[in-house]
């Protein structure tokens, strides 16, 4: 490969990559019964689904590790009311119900695409991912 054919593929890599940031957030990924909202059992529900494969021990909580950057220190503190450190089931259900509480300003009990395009949204998002 020379270098002007090198420099071509890293600028279409950087364009598919601008292209999937510019993605619009969207709730699709999380509304299996496609009324084009999510609303909190369908977002417990990919919770739940996700808690299982970041657990891959099975001990039945998440650590820092494990859930990445998905939750900062503070953010793991705020989600640990018994304070040992990791998020179990129940906890992260419980993150994810204030999250998408958060998110839906309208309390219509759904997130459309407009909310989850906000700050609260995104936060939700980046939990559920
Ligand atoms: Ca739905
Ligand atoms: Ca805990
Ligand atoms: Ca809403």
């Amino acid at each position: 490969m020379n270098f002007k054919t090198a420099a071509a593929v890293a600028i279409a890599a950087m364009l598919s990559a601008s292209a999937a940031f510019a993605e619009a957030p969207s709730v699709k990924a999380f509304d299996p019964d496609k009324d084009g909202t999510m609303d909190l059992a369908e977002a417990k529900a990919a919770g739940a689904k996700l808690f299982a494969t970041l657990d891959p021990d099975k001990d039945g909580t998440l650590d820092a590790k494990e859930l990445g950057a998905r939750v900062d220190a503070a953010g793991l503190k705020t989600a640990d009311p018994d304070n040992d450190g990791t998020l179990d089931a129940k906890e992260f259900a419980a993150m994810i119900e204030a999250r998408f509480t958060a998110a839906n300003p309208d309390k219509d009990g759904t997130i459309d695409d407009k909310e989850i395009a906000t700050k609260e949204g995104a936060a939700l998002l980046q939990l559920l991912q």
